[in-house]
């Protein structure tokens, strides 16, 4: 039996301004994964520190707020079989250096900072950012 997920993905400001929304959104559905919440918006201050607590302490933390308030983000959510691993797997490591070619990291990216694509990293994580960014009125299914 394969587990079925829901996940948050974002598409940063640096794939918003390069305009690779469509790129990124078409490399999920080519896999089969199925989309079922999508908006686009302009992420405050506050909302960013919620998105990224985990990343509190890090040094990179004042950066990773201020390029994630940079501009307007594209959020969705996908849906599909493991698909919280499926997604990462796409996306590709987190340095785009180190990202596979194939991967949306591997292919559009350079620059940690700037590497187009955020994914839950786990199923708490997945539900806990799915409910920062969209009502449940707001999903399908
Ligand atoms: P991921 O986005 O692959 O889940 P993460 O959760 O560890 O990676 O970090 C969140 C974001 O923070 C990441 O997408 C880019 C930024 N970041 C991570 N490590 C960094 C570093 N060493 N220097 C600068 N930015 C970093
Ligand atoms: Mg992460």
């Amino acid at each position: 039996m394969t587990e079925r997920q829901r996940t948050l993905v974002l598409v940063k400001p640096d794939g918003v301004k390069r305009r690779l929304v469509g790129e990124i959104i078409s490399r999920f559905e080519s896999r089969g994964l199925e989309l079922v919440g999508l908006k686009v918006l302009q992420i405050d201050e506050e909302l960013a520190k919620r998105h990224y607590a985990a990343h509190a302490d890090k040094t990179f933390f004042p950066g990773l707020v201020e390029f994630i308030t940079s501009g307007p983000v594209v959020a969705m959510v996908v849906e599909g079989p493991f698909v919280i691993d499926v997604v990462r797997q796409s996306m590709g490591s987190t340095d785009p250096l180190k990202a596979f070619p194939g991967t949306i990291r591997g292919d559009f990216g350079v620059d940690i900072g700037e590497n187009l694509v955020h994914g839950s990293d786990s199923v708490e994580a997945a539900i806990h950012e799915i409910s920062i960014f969209f009502k449940p009125t707001e999903l399908t299914g």
